[in-house]
């Protein structure tokens, strides 16, 4: 069991591997971009496709059985019974207990892509002195930090990040509390930055998942579609396929766009998205995303981004003639060319911003000082 297990995984490494978007003769899911999308090819890969296999196997040998044991040759006399209450049972229960161990998988992924992440962090620098972080638990009723796994702490200096281990590091006090107090086994060096997150958004690989710092509304047009960017003054174009001669041979399908979509890497983006006039469909592969933008309601979900390089996808729902004619591109970069792609067009657009309005932008605005700030608030006593 254990050796199919990790065949099985072998075979999904094997297919992401060689299936990189889009790649001639790839048949397998392209490379998750997302902890989320890891989860998505997980469950494709050890949870459906044994499930899928086994059945497949299973009827296989019963019609051969049937065929060898009952043709009319082997068996010139059939039996006259019609029910078998045992068999029919076992035909009844057998499904819906698999049905069952799908929806274990399937439902808690679809919870996940469904509900909007809701963690939190505080920045502190530490000044050598300081053993003590205190972290305000001020989560709406029931998704308050609880237990040890609510909580990350992460060490960052010159060196980069690092997450800091229970009991080793820091020991944990007050959970549960409106406040929740991190104590360090030896205070961190002055200058280095302590990062406190916590919430009960928790991928699969044990990262708090903070709440959306950045909001991309979506809307499907026959066809195209428009890309909204509410918190930045409402940036907003379309994005249209570009002809074919105009995109390099070496795509396999000629999914490029005039305007691509931009997201920063490693941040959490709500994605909303609705219609103009038929049901489409915003298709990103790569980030396991497939919603529904049906005209009139809004739909919503989100992705974070793991690494940088540009994305691509389709309308996914059948939407008229040109249907085929509406490629998805998303482009994930850095948090600074994301912001200076942002203020490009607010000046191309003609976007008047207080500087307020400035300051108060997610990410681009004054975020960095605005989570010190939170900082000093919960702060170290
Ligand atoms: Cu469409």
């Amino acid at each position: 069991m254990h050796k199919l297990i990790a065949a099985m995984t072998g075979l999904g490494v094997w297919a992401a591997a060689a299936a990189n978007a889009m790649t001639p003769g790839g048949i397998a899911m392209q490379p998750a971009n997302s902890a989320l999308a890891e989860e998505v090819h997980f469950f494709h890969n050890i949870v459906l496709m044994p499930v899928i296999t086994g059945i497949s196997l299973f009827v296989l040998a019963l019609l051969i059985w049937v065929v060898i044991r009952y043709n009319a040759k082997a068996n010139p006399e059939p039996r006259k019974f019609s029910h078998n209450t045992l068999v029919e049972v076992i035909w009844t229960a057998g499904p819906i207990l698999i049905l069952l161990f799908i929806a274990i998988f399937s439902f808690d992924l679809l919870y996940k892509e469904g509900v909007q992440p809701d963690g939190k962090q505080v920045v502190v620098e530490a000044d050598g002195a300081t053993t003590e972080f205190v972290f305000a638990n001020d989560f709406s009723e029931g998704r308050m930090i609880s237990r040890p796994d609510h909580l990350q702490v992460i060490l960052a200096d010159a060196a980069g990040e690092r997450v800091l281990k229970r009991r080793s590091d820091y020991r944990v006090a007050g959970l549960g509390d409106a406040e929740v107090t991190v104590t360090f086994n030896t205070p961190p060096s002055a200058g280095d930055r302590v990062i406190i997150r916590g919430g009960r958004s928790i991928d699969n690989r044990g990262d708090i998942v903070l709440a959306p710092s950045v909001t991309l509304k979506v809307t499907g047009n026959q066809w195209n579609w428009t890309y909204t960017y509410p918190d930045y003054g409402d940036i907003e174009y379309f994005s249209n396929m570009l002809p074919d001669d105009q995109v390099s041979d070496l795509m396999l399908r000629k999914l490029e766009v005039d305007n691509r979509v931009l997201v920063p890497v490693g941040e959490t983006v709500r994605v909303i998205v609705t219609a103009s006039d038929v049901i489409h469909s915003w298709a990103m592969p790569a980030f396991a995303i497939k919603i529904d933008a049906v005209p009139g309601r809004i739909n919503e979900t989100w992705f974070k981004a793991d690494r940088e390089g540009v994305y691509y996808g389709q309308c996914s729902e059948i939407c008229g003639i040109k249907h085929s004619f509406m490629p998805i591109a998303v482009e994930v970069v850095s948090r600074e060319a994301f912001c200076g792609w942002v203020r490009d067009k607010q000046t191309e657009f003609g976007l008047e911003r207080t500087p307020e309005e400035l300051a108060a932008e997610p990410l681009c605005g004054d975020a960095g000082a605005v989570r010190m700030a939170d900082a000093a608030a919960a702060a170290a006593r």
